[in-house]
Formats: structure tokens, sequence, C-alpha cells
């Protein structure tokens, strides 16, 4: 571990520790929905930067108040009155967090709820497992307000729903919530309590794996989506043979060698 995360230095994140490396971070700009603006985008850069050598074993990523996020700071974006030039690297800035998050190695599990749209869809996307409850509704209601969405949605949302539910939400504002909101892909967990607790569980269940292997499991499933299938299997087959003899894996297969270690069930 390199890295120190000076958790007082966040402002529009908050930042918890717990002792099982588990880390929650909550947009916490209730007031303005947790909408994204630049220094919001700043903090999500500095902090996924550095959570793989600070030692975070997997992230709770949340919203404060009822909504999860509200997208882009309208109003901020409004009042700059950005140029071309200016918003092209505002949202390299939004790539810079959100290719951190997807691609860092550190285990990441958004808990939603209520608004997810917009910019808060593309932030949400980045995640590796989303979990939502019974108020959370996904929108990408860029193209009713004369703009197009610039944070990632034409990959990840695809990636996530296929390109046609994606062109439907953006030209008609159709909103998904619900079991219909997992069938397409949005989340892989509706929940009728807290979408939060169920998210810190299943970032405490990830946190029991080894690192190495968290590391390749969220950075190399990307990585190799963006290859060919020949260069991918070549690239994962790399990856096994750093990963599969690590010598912190030697006691669980020792574990299973000696039939102490668990098995795998159905109800597991
Ligand atoms: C905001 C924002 C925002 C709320 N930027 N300030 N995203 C959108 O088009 C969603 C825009 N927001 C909404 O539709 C609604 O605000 C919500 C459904 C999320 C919540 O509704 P509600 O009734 O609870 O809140 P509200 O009264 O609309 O807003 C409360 C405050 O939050 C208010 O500020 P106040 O100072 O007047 O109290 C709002 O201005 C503020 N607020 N949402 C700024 N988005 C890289 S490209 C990405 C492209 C995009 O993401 S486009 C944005 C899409």
């Amino acid at each position: 571990m390199t890295k120190h995360i000076d958790i007082a230095s966040f402002e529009n994140l908050a930042l918890e520790a717990r002792d099982s490396g588990v880390w929650i971070v909550t947009l916490n700009r209730p007031t303005k929905r947790n909408a994204l603006d630049i220094a919001t985008i700043e903090e999500l850069v500095r902090f996924f930067s550095d959570a793989q050598q600070a030692g975070v074993r997997a992230v709770v990523l949340a919203g404060a108040g009822d909504h999860f996020c509200a997208g882009l700071d309208l109003v901020e974006h409004h009042k700059a009155d950005r140029s071309p030039a200016e918003f092209w690297q505002v949202c390299l800035r939004w790539h810079e967090a959100f290719n951190k998050m997807e691609y860092s190695g550190v285990p990441i599990i958004a808990a939603l709820h209520g608004a997810v749209v917009g910019g808060g869809l593309e932030l949400a996307s980045a995640a590796h497992i989303r979990v939502m409850d019974q108020s959370a509704y996904f929108g990408l209601p860029e193209g009713q307000r004369g703009l197009f969405t610039g944070g990632g949605a034409t990959i990840r949302v695809t990636d996530l729903i296929g390109k046609a539910r994606t062109i439907d939400m953006m030209l008609t504002g159709r909103i998904y919530k619900d079991t219909e909101a997992v069938e397409v892909g949005l989340a892989q967990y509706l929940v009728t309590g807290s979408s939060f607790e169920r998210a810190l569980e299943l970032a405490e269940r990830a946190a029991e794996n080894l690192p190495l292997s968290n590391f390749a499991i969220c950075s190399a499933v990307s990585h190799n989506r963006n290859m060919s299938a020949m260069d991918a299997a070549y690239a994962e087959a790399c990856v096994a043979g750093v990963v599969n003899t690590q010598p912190d894996a030697r006691a669980r297969l020792a574990a299973f060698a000696d039939k102490s270690g668990a098995r795998i069930r159905p109800d597991t």
C-alpha cells in the first residue's frame, strides 16, 4: 500500500472506512440531488485513483437524500456557458473518473434509490454491480433538455441493455424501474428493503476475496471486452497465469484439497 486517503479533504463525497476494508462513498449534495458538478467529479477522480493502492477492498457507492444522482449539474453548466472546447474537457474528466472506477481493480457496488438519471446513470454504469430498491428509476433525459450524454452512456449503458433500448431511452425519455429494470439489465438486484444494506453485504462478501483476484475481475473483464476474442483469450491466460499462481491462494487451494474448504452448493 503506497497511498493514503485523507477523508477530511473530501467535501462533496462523504467517506467512511469499515474494518473489513470496505469503504462507503456517498455523493453528499442531497439538496442538489447529488448533481455532478466539477468539484464532485474531481473528488471521484482523486478517490478512485488512489483506492487500489490505499488498500480499499471494496466500495459501496451511494447517494445521500432521496435520490442517487440527478446527473450533470445543469445549473453549473448553464451559468458557466461553456465553449465546446471547455465542455469537451469536462467530459474527459468524467471519463477519467468513470474509467478509474471501472478499470482500477477495486469492486464497486452501487446502492441505487430514487433518480438514477442522465450522468447519474452513467456513474452507476461504471460500478461493477448495481443494487436498486423499489424507489429507484433510470432515465436518460438529455435529449429532452437539448443535450446529449457525455459521460459514457453510449458505451456502458449500451453494454448493459443493448443499442435499441439505449436509443429508446434517449429518444423518448423512457423510464425503467422495478422488475423491468432488472430484466433489461440496468440493475442486478432489486430489494424490497434498503439497497444500501444489500450493497454492503455484497461488498463485504467481495472483500473476502484475495485483492489480486478482485483486481483481475474488476479490470480484466472490462479490458478484454475492448479486444478481439483472440487477444482477449491471450490476455485472460496471462492474467490467470499471475492470479492463479499467487502464493496467497495456496492456503485456499490446500483447504479444498484436504476437504476443509467450503463446497459450492446451490444455496451459497
Ligand atoms: C439540480 C439537478 C441537476 C436537481 N443539476 N441542480 N438530468 C436531469 O435532467 C435531471 C434533473 N433533475 C430532476 O429532474 C429533478 O431535480 C429530480 C427528479 C432529480 C429530483 O426532483 P425533486 O423534485 O426532488 O427536486 P428539484 O426541486 O427538481 O430540485 C431540488 C434542487 O436540486 C434544486 O436546487 P435549488 O437550489 O433550487 O433547491 C435543483 O436545481 C437541484 N437539482 N437536479 C443541478 N441535474 C456529461 S453529460 C451528462 C448529461 C446529463 O447528465 S444531463 C442531466 C440529466
